[in-house]
């Protein structure tokens, strides 16, 4: 797996997560320092003027892997959630845009006041959709379940891996399950009832410069103070390296990119970071 950035400026420092992830095994979970990122911590609330607009794009280059299907256990509710289920870490547009990834402003410490929009993630066909997202602490997370007559909890844990545990509620059909948002950094939803494919990550800033990539690979974040920043890609990655005695599908090798961007009064930035097999 090879890893490029590319932006207008200039060609700029890029950052690989050296640590693979893996979800939380389903027994025997070793305790290990979660890797919170509390970027902003410090960030206040001012009055913006001439915001500036930073608009991107995360792009696909060369071959696309083939990603695996995982065959759906008896105990799996294989006759609603499917024989199999696509394992689909990676999403590539036919343009070659790449969705889900998270992009933000790394370092942040004053700007606009966030929405605190409620950000919710069904559970539809014993897949999380969507499969990423982000949210600003203050907000409220929900559930739902599109999936009537199927048991799913929804077990969180803070951090991209390890046993630190966030909460864990049922969410049958029907029923709206909300968590507050109050711990920036990333966390990762998994299902205990028998769907061990099913895995979404939430990223929490204090700021709101954060956004997930859409189906085409864009971006755009607004209302953004003049200034010099660093904006930061993260992938999930999408080799699959499972572990022993873990019945999880587990891919490894995050990726984690971060290109310079400098940006004027009412101005509008650009940056490209690009992916490659
Ligand atoms: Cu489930």
């Amino acid at each position: 797996m090879r890893a490029l950035a590319l932006v207008a400026l200039c060609l700029a420092a890029c950052h690989r997560a050296p640590a693979p992830s893996r979800p939380a095994p389903d027994a025997a979970r070793a305790a290990s320092p979660s890797p919170v990122v509390d970027e902003g911590a410090a960030y206040r609330v001012v009055a913006v003027r001439d915001g500036a607009t930073l608009r991107g794009r995360v792009r696909w280059e060369g071959a696309r892997p083939t990603l695996d299907s995982l065959m759906v256990p008896p105990h799996g509710d294989p006759s609603h959630c499917g024989a199999t289920q696509p394992l689909r870490p990676l999403v590539i547009s036919d343009e070659g845009g790449v969705a889900g990834a998270v992009v933000s402003l790394v370092g942040v410490t004053r700007g606009a006041a966030p929405t605190l929009a409620p950000v919710t993630v069904d559970q539809r066909q014993c897949r999380y959709e969507p499969h990423v997202v982000s949210l600003t602490v203050g907000a409220e997370l929900r559930f739902t379940s599109s999936d009537p007559g199927v048991l799913h909890n929804v077990h969180g844990f803070y951090g991209l891996d390890g046993d630190d545990a966030w909460f864990n509620a049922a969410s049958p059909a029907g029923l709206t399950v909300s968590r507050l948002v109050q711990r920036a950094g990333p966390a990762r939803l998994v299902c205990d009832a028998g769907h061990m494919w099913m895995l979404a990550y939430v990223h929490v800033f204090t700021h709101p410069y954060h956004a997930v990539t859409d189906a085409a690979g864009r971006f755009t974040l607004t209302d953004v103070p003049a200034g010099a920043y660093r904006v930061r890609m993260w992938h999930e990655g999408w080799t699959r390296r499972d572990e022993p005695g873990n019945p999880r599908p587990v891919f490894t090798g995050h990726v984690t990119m971060e290109l310079p961007v400098a940006l004027t009064p009412r101005g509008a930035g650009e940056v490209e970071f690009v992916l490659g097999g």
